[in-house]
């Protein structure tokens, strides 16, 4: 068995958990925020059979979608201030970032 820790845009939420309960998949929802942009979004553990991997993420990957945002990166002295300044600056966004790993039991009590 497998373990995907999948993290995922908010925005991209909704669709992927309609798609995985259709799908007969379980899993376990955690609200969670990116380090960089400080912005929520959603953190997925899946416990998945490995025959079944492809398939989710076939899923993951048909309804998370990469995107830009613009975002104020202030200079690191000025940090601690919270103040709007900063030099603007495109990054991309995922989409999904997924890691996956091996699951050495599981007891369903
Ligand atoms: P954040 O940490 O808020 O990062 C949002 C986006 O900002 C990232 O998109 C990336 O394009 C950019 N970014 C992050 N750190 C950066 C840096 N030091 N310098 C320049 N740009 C940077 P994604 O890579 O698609 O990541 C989306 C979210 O997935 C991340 O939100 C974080 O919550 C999670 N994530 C990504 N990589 C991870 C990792 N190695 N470990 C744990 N979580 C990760």
């Amino acid at each position: 068995m497998k373990l995907l820790i999948a993290v995922i845009n908010r925005r991209d939420d909704r669709h992927l958990r309609d798609a995985l309960i259709e799908g007969g998949f379980r899993f376990t929802e955690v609200s969670s925020t990116g380090g960089f942009l400080r912005e929520g979004n959603v953190t997925m553990l899946i416990g998945v059979e490995e025959a079944d991997l492809e398939r989710i993420l076939s899923l993951i990957r048909e309804h998370c979608h990469a995107r830009e945002e613009v975002v104020n990166v202030a200079p690191p002295d000025t940090r601690l201030y919270a103040a709007p300044i900063g030099e603007p600056m495109t990054v991309q966004v995922g989409g999904a970032q997924v890691f996956i790993l091996d699951v050495e039991r599981v007891v369903r009590i």
